[in-house]
């Protein structure tokens, strides 16, 4: 595992709840995508009347323009995480780079509907990884593209007998039901009575990777337009392959790349 390999930084945006007991548990939570790096496996090829082929580098990063939020469905299978898959919604900006002579072109698809996306598969993700020998410390309570084979823990029974059935209800604040008030609480929307950390996940970032032919975008129903790069350039209606680039998230620390999301546009 390498920070330096994620491309794709994705905020959750509410909390996980997993009450307990209670195994597999399903929440899903809506999630943004703040930061994100594709650059073209190749260059793409522009002509000019039908001739004159020249190479043009492709970066594909955010719009200024916010899309809707996506959404990310957790599935807790184990005490220890499970898995996950999300769609998300990307507003792209292309930026194309002629090497010689130099020329850049923008183009900012702002003004139409952004792309939906989606994970691929069922990537794996774990609270934390005591027993996973890592390069960095564990992320905040939800590592995504990490697997824990070796969790052998069991979850803590339902409470039962005399003490459950008491039955008292707390003079306080507790939407959850579990004896513990709301300020107290440390998942004030999941029932779990021991406390257990585990229980929800707070709202925080993650990092995810792209493989490195991962994704592609398809002009062919919206071309680039004729003189779009230069007055004589024909339109471009191809496709261009993409890989993940690096954010260099080192300094932020406080998350961890993930499972490769594919991304089909
Ligand atoms: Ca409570
Ligand atoms: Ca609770």
């Amino acid at each position: 595992m390498n920070w330096g390999t994620a491309d794709t930084l994705v905020r959750r945006l509410d909390r996980l709840d997993f009450p307990e007991p209670g195994l597999p548990a399903v929440d899903t939570v809506p999630i943004e995508i703040i930061q994100m790096e594709l650059r073209s496996v190749a260059p793409i090829t522009v002509t000019y009347g039908g001739g004159s082929p020249e190479p043009w580098d492709v970066r594909v990063t955010l719009s200024p323009t916010v899309p809707p939020p996506g959404s990310m469905t957790v599935t807790k299978t184990h005490p220890n995480g499970g898995t996950f898959s999300a769609q998300f919604n990307v507003q792209p900006l292309f930026v194309f780079t002629r090497a010689s002579p130099p020329a850049v072109r923008v183009l900012d698809t702002g003004a139409q509907p952004p792309l939906l996306l989606q994970t691929s598969g069922t990537p794996p993700w774990v609270h934390d990884c005591p027993n996973i020998v890592l390069d960095t410390q564990c992320g905040t309570n939800f590592v995504p593209g990490i697997n824990d084979p070796t969790d052998t823990r069991v979850q803590v029974p339902a409470q039962a007998g005399p003490q459950a059935e008491r039955n008292l209800t707390p003079a306080c604040d507790d939407p959850d039901g579990d004896k513990v008030c709301t300020p107290d609480d440390n998942c004030p929307t999941a029932f779990n009575p021991t406390q257990n950390p585990n229980a929800c996940v707070l709202p925080g970032l993650d990092y995810w990777e792209t493989p490195p032919t991962g994704a592609q975008h398809d002009f062919s129903t919206d071309p680039i337009p004729a003189s779009f790069f230069f007055p004589t350039s024909d339109p471009f209606p191809g496709t261009v392959c993409l890989g993940g680039e690096s954010l260099n998230p080192g300094a932020t620390g406080t998350g961890r790349h993930g499972n490769p999301p594919s991304r089909h546009a």
